[in-house]
């Protein structure tokens, strides 16, 4: 078999909070999360199987990957067939931003190759399916196989079947999201191993598990009013509990840096000066700022002048997985 896959994802931004699961082994969230699919964000993957290679080959932005890159992908194949025995394939992945900088790349990134690797080895699955599948190998990338405003609840230890559920539509709320970017420079620690060890050495980590749902519904009932106050507020309570929790871990895992909170205070004066700007940070240093559409070019503008701030994007929400 010669199948080929080819798909492109949209990364998201979580507008609540996923930190840490509740089964690692099967990647499940120990919270639920409510996200936006960013069209700024893109991420195109080929699969092509090749039934002559000895091994899966995986080249991401022209470079040839080995060592763990290319286990997570071969074993991300595995997961796909169940364990059975297959072909081995040649994935070709770009992503159109800076990768493993807190950009959310292994969202696109795995649902891309989710529904690119189903396709090219002839296996008709689900956007549920795909969601579940993308899931195991990040749990945000779930929530990258739909567009515009994304639900992942929170897992049930055991149950493998968990995935991402569309709550509207892209243009069901024209916001932006501007992405104020303080790096390039890859992150320090894994989200992976930030959450593992928040779970277990955190004294906040209760406190998370208590008000990460309430966050959730809070964003989740606003998107539904377009309610961006209640939803900006609700995303900034959610991003500050994470990070807190993940801070107090031991040692602390801590993504904020100096320019982080530079880009925290400029935020905050847009605020004052009568601008809606709110603010989140993921697994890395960058400021992420939800703002109406007519404000996005003055965000963009104040971020861009902030100290330390290297790149800004401004995102609106985009479309779900496109196949081909
Ligand atoms: C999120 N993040 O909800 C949260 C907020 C970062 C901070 O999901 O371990 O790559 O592969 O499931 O999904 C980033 O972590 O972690 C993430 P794994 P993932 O977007």
């Amino acid at each position: 078999m010669n199948g080929r896959g080819f798909a492109v994802a949209c990364a998201n931004i979580a507008l609540a909070k996923y930190w840490g699961k509740c089964d690692e082994a099967l990647n499940l969230p120990a919270v639920p999360s409510v996200s936006v699919t960013l069209d700024a964000l893109v991420t195109e993957t080929e699969v092509v199987v090749d039934p002559a290679l000895a091994a899966d080959l995986f080249t991401l932005g022209g470079v040839a990957q080995d060592g763990g890159a290319v286990r997570k992908v071969s074993e991300f194949l595995d997961l796909l067939h169940g364990g059975a025995p297959r072909e081995c394939a040649r994935v070709t992945s770009h992503n159109r931003f800076p990768s493993s900088s807190g950009l959310a790349s292994s969202a696109s990134g795995f649902a891309a190759l989710a529904a690119a690797s189903a396709r090219a080895y002839g296996l008709d699955r689900t956007t549920a399916e795909l969601s579940a599948l993308a899931r195991r190998g990040s749990a945000s990338a779930a929530r990258s196989l739909y567009g515009g405003f994304v639900e992942l609840p929170a897992g049930t230890p055991g149950d493998g079947s968990l995935a991402a559920r569309p709550l509207h539509d892209a243009d069901w709320w024209d916001v932006r999201v501007v992405i104020a970017m303080v790096t390039k420079a890859p992150k320090d620690i894994a989200s992976r191993d930030g959450m593992r060890r928040t779970t277990r050495t955190s004294p906040y980590w209760d406190a998370w598990l208590a008000c990460a749902p309430g966050y959730a519904r809070t964003v989740r009932e606003g998107v539904a009013r377009r309610d961006l106050e209640a939803v900006g507020a609700a995303m900034e309570a959610s991003t500050c509990a994470m990070h807190a929790s993940a801070w107090a871990a031991v040692p602390a895992v801590r993504y904020i840096r100096g320019v982080t909170l530079d880009a925290l205070d400029r935020v905050e004066a847009l605020r004052r000066e009568g601008t809606g700007a709110w603010a989140t940070m993921d697994a890395g240093p960058h400021v992420k700022v939800l703002c109406a559409a007519a404000d996005a070019a003055r965000v963009a503008e104040a971020m861009r002048s902030a100290p330390g701030v290297v790149d800004v994007r401004v995102a609106k929400p985009g479309p779900g997985i496109v196949e081909t």
